[in-house]
């Protein structure tokens, strides 16, 4: 940055002087440069009212103006503006056609966005916006186009040729080139633009709409990766039908088509009928892939096509509404993953990411509303906080208006947008509009930021039998946001007598929620013979921190007892938080340690009995990450949380040893493999048991682990079993192991990301030597984002006791590979900051040499926007 970047403001907003109405865009790609030309046919803005309307069109520096027409006459270098990113032109007619030509060099874009080269191919990522880097064009999700797009290419090196919509046209070129044509009747805005050329294979299969419309279904690839693509294209059409069947929305399109690439910054992209996604969000064999991998493969897929709707036939109006779309479409995605496998176990998972990290970021210095009002660069925006945050936000619309009146609200919300690009206040207004509900309190979630706290108390009168339950809501003061006005938020609770019954609340239901709307408020509950026991927060209902006074065997008796599975896997987390914090208070290094025997018994409570959900049984059974357990501390200490969470496993391990043994065993049936829920429940409770096995250190569970390391026919048991094996203290396994792992699968890139992160994870001293040593391997490669996240953000997030080394030298680590970065990818350099920015949970010592590190990365030269803003904001 020549100068300061400049910080764009939600109330700056205007709308477009000028509508692009159709754009007509030629890409000529060749080795050493690419040429694209582009019309657009361009008229005022009715709803523009200044009278001396300016055309803004935004490039990139990177890409070369060679000519700039208006209906056919070339414009002198004195009839525009150009500036560092803008080129602005004045005095134009109601209507015209602007031409430009320019040149870009997708050959050498490292920062993988706009038009860009993975592996020899050509590929796009325009959202938000990359649009800008391949040509002129006021590249504002407001302004919608429909685009024919002419890709020529040479005919060997690019079989494939895509682009959006529908091909039309396609033809010969000199040269041993070739061209196609493709066009997309959508008005769409240029974020949803995309455009491969490459050798690429694919599977083919089709779907009928509701109304008996077939859509081709195309799934492209490299050759090697043909056997991988039938678990996305089976999730693609279980989501075409979910959308159908629970929102009635049906795709739009003759053809949808996916494509796999292996450099991509992010999961996946929406664009109009050509998605383009990460390699690691569609490939799955159950050879090559873990059941993890599985769901989020199901998840991404469904997640990209639901965008179809909530996305692009209904888009953003600027980028302050970019929870619009992803909160909503987050939320789809959760719902329909819910409907496919386990209810609980996915809602468990997901406030599992809320609680430890969406939290984490509402406390930092990035902290912002999920409608931020202004930003430096968009891209540091796509958070925790838009979508899963954004996602609770819709969610508890959903609660509060409950199934029939939401589908009414999104019906009316779909009808009456469609082919706009609108605001999450329409969102909210469709909701209102089609429920007569009064959500003027409830707006607050969209404009205010941080994490809402409940401290909930109760009374009991045995005289008049009246229980009351007091709640006081308060939110902590996040930047720019001192003080807070009271959320709107549901609340709900059951509550259950003593002998484990549930008691019939409002309308005899066991489950009420509460409307909170003010600071303090008290609910009373009639005619109870006994103090019952509260049931709070029942199916995370609202994205608050609860705090209630539970005793440790009213966190058994509610394990126990409640019927929602989220509260009694929530009372399980409680109890071994508890009784973690009072040993991580206590702890001392040398000092031996006492485990509350009841969380003993509590788990082997769960161990023992029968017929219980294996998935809800293992998750139950694991232990709060110290990831989480940072969260929730004062001051976060690395090491003893560390030294805790192994003491209990251990202990925990050899007070249930048999019972762990005996599940392993159970669990550890030869079956053909399947990604579905029950057998995905029976490895995770497998690998579970395995693990605390492995934790007592006795060379016959090293032997279990080395089995089924041998016999395993899935890369589930694999890599479990391999992690678990370097994870432990026997050292020469865990090499021999890791050489066969290297061996059997290096060329299989995805994993080998697995093999990477298992050694970037692993707690034992040295790791960053061997972090280290990672970064010269061969498969390693520091363009590939991927390689990124496996080696250096897994170290830096999943490796704490490392990363956090008391010398420093973890941060120094970062702090150099993120300048190295900085330049090369932005977006991935400023995303792998995060745990920097998060120096304040930490003692003083380590405070000082985070801010150190910090201020290295600040001093180091030209940063990008994406950096700038990240370490601006974590230094202010
Ligand atoms: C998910 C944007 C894209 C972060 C998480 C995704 C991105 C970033 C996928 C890229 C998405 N629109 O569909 O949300
Ligand atoms: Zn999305």
């Amino acid at each position: 940055m020549s100068q300061e970047p400049k910080v764009i403001y939600l109330k700056d907003y205007q709308v477009p002087s000028y509508l692009i109405e159709a754009t007509e865009l030629r890409f000529e790609l060749f080795e050493q440069e690419t040429r694209v030309s582009a019309e657009l046919r361009g008229r005022r803005n009715p709803e523009c009212k200044s009278q001396a309307p300016e055309l803004v069109l935004f490039g990139h520096e990177e890409v070369e103006l060679l000519s700039l027409k208006i209906d056919g006459r070339t414009l002198a270098e004195s009839e525009y503006q150009q500036q560092a990113e803008t080129l602005t032109l004045s005095s134009l007619p109601e209507q015209f056609v602007l031409h430009s030509e320019t040149r870009i060099h997708p050959e050498s874009n490292t920062a993988l966005e706009g038009l860009y080269k993975s592996d020899g191919m050509f590929c796009t990522q325009c959202e938000a916006e990359g649009f800008r880097r391949i040509t002129f064009f006021p590249d504002r999700p407001d302004v919608m186009s429909v685009y024919r797009t002419t890709i020529e290419a040479d005919r060997d090196n690019y079989p494939v040729l895509l682009s959006n919509g529908n091909l039309v046209a396609s033809g010969e070129a000199e040269n041993g080139r070739h061209w196609v044509t493709w066009e997309d009747p959508f008005p769409k805005p240029s974020y949803l633009f995309a455009l491969v050329a490459g050798d690429l294979q694919y599977i083919e299969d089709s779907y009928t709409t509701l109304s008996g419309r077939d859509v081709r279904l195309l799934i492209y690839a490299e050759e090697k990766d043909l056997d991988k693509l039938d678990y996305a294209m089976q999730s693609l059409k279980k989501a075409m039908q979910w959308d159908e069947e629970v929102y009635g929305r049906e795709y739009d399109l003759d053809i949808y088509m996916i494509v796999a690439v292996d450099f991509f910054n992010m999961g996946a992209m929406e664009n109009k009928g050509l998605n383009i996604f990460n390699t690691s969000c569609v490939l799955a064999n159950p050879k090559t892939t873990t059941d993890a991998a599985f769901q989020r493969v199901e998840g991404v897929v469904a997640h990209e096509y639901f965008h179809n709707w909530s996305g692009n036939r209904v888009t953003c109006r600027d980028w302050f509404q970019l929870s619009l779309k992803e909160g909503f479409t987050v939320f789809r995605d959760a719902e329909f993953s819910a409907d496919m496998n386990s209810r609980t176990v996915k809602r468990v998972e997901d406030v599992g990411v809320m609680r430890t990290a969406q939290f984490a970021e509402d406390a930092g210095p990035m902290a912002h509303p999920i409608r931020p009002d202004s930003f430096i660069e968009i891209s540091n925006f796509y958070t925790l906080t838009i979508y899963e945050k954004g996602a609770e936000v819709v969610r508890m619309v959903h609660t509060l208006l409950g199934p029939e009146l939401f589908r009414k609200g999104s019906d009316l919300y779909f009808e009456r947008h469609d082919g706009q690009a609108v605001t999450t206040e329409d969102f909210i207004q469709a909701m209102e509009d089609a429920s007569g509900r009064d959500l003027s309190q409830f707006r607050a979630w969209y404009h205010q930021a941080g994490t809402p706290q409940l401290e909930v108390s109760d009374q009991f009168d045995p005289e008049s039998g009246e229980y009351q339950l007091t709640v006081r809501q308060s939110c902590p003061p996040t930047p720019g946001q001192e003080k807070k006005t009271a959320f709107h938020i549901p609340l709900a609770i059951g509550l259950i007598d003593p002998s484990g019954a549930e008691l019939p609340l409002a309308e005899g239901q066991g489950t009420q929620v509460l409307n909170l709307t003010e600071t303090e408020q008290v609910f009373c509950f009639t005619g109870l013979s006994q103090k019952p026991v509260p049931s709070l927060l029942r199916g995370f209902s609202a994205p608050v921190k609860l705090s209630y006074p539970y005793t440790r065997d009213e966190l058994m008796f509610l394990m126990a007892h409640d019927s929602d599975g989220f509260c009694r896997w929530d009372a399980a987390q409680k109890l071994a938080v508890d009784i973690m914090q009072e040993l991580i208070a206590a702890y001392k290094p040398d000092q031996t340690m006492q485990l509350d025997e009841r969380l003993i018994t509590a788990y082997r409570a769960v161990l023992e009995a029968e017929g219980l959900d294996q998935a809800m049984v293992s998750k139950v059974l694991s232990l709060p990450s110290e990831a989480y357990l940072s969260e929730l501390a004062e001051v976060v200490d690395v090491d003893a949380i560390h030294q805790v969470r192994n003491f209990v496993r251990r202990t925990l391990a050899a007070a249930l040893e048999t019972l762990l043994l005996q599940r392993y065993q159970e669990t550890d049936i030869a079956e053909e493999y399947s990604p579905e829920a029950d057998a995905i429940a029976r490895r995770s409770l497998k690998n579970l048991c395995l693990s605390y096995l492995i934790s007592l250190e006795k060379e016959e569970y090293l032997e279990l682990a080395k089995a089924q390391y041998a016999k395993a026919d899935n890369m589930t048991d694999m890599q479990a079993a391999l992690s678990l094996v370097v994870h432990s203290v026997f050292a020469a396994d865990a090499e021999a192991m890791l050489a066969d792992f290297y061996e059997r699968w290096s060329g299989e890139s995805l994993v080998v990301n697995l093999w990477l992160s298992i050694q970037a994870s692993d707690p034992k001293p040295g790791a960053l030597q061997r972090v280290e040593a990672l970064m010269q391997h061969p498969a390693f490669d520091a363009k590939n984002p991927n390689k990124l996240r496996s080696v250096i953000s897994v170290f830096c997030a999943q490796n704490p006791v490392n990363f956090h080394a008391a010398d420093g030298s973890g941060y120094r680590f970062l702090a150099q590979q993120i300048i190295q970065l900085n330049k090369q990818n932005p977006q991935i350099a400023s995303r792998m900051l995060t745990p920097l920015t998060r120096w304040k949970k930490f003692p003083q010592q380590r405070q000082k040499l985070m801010i150190e590190a910090l201020e290295s990365v600040r001093d180091c030269g030209e940063l990008s926007k994406d950096v700038f803003e990240v370490i601006s904001k974590s230094l202010a």
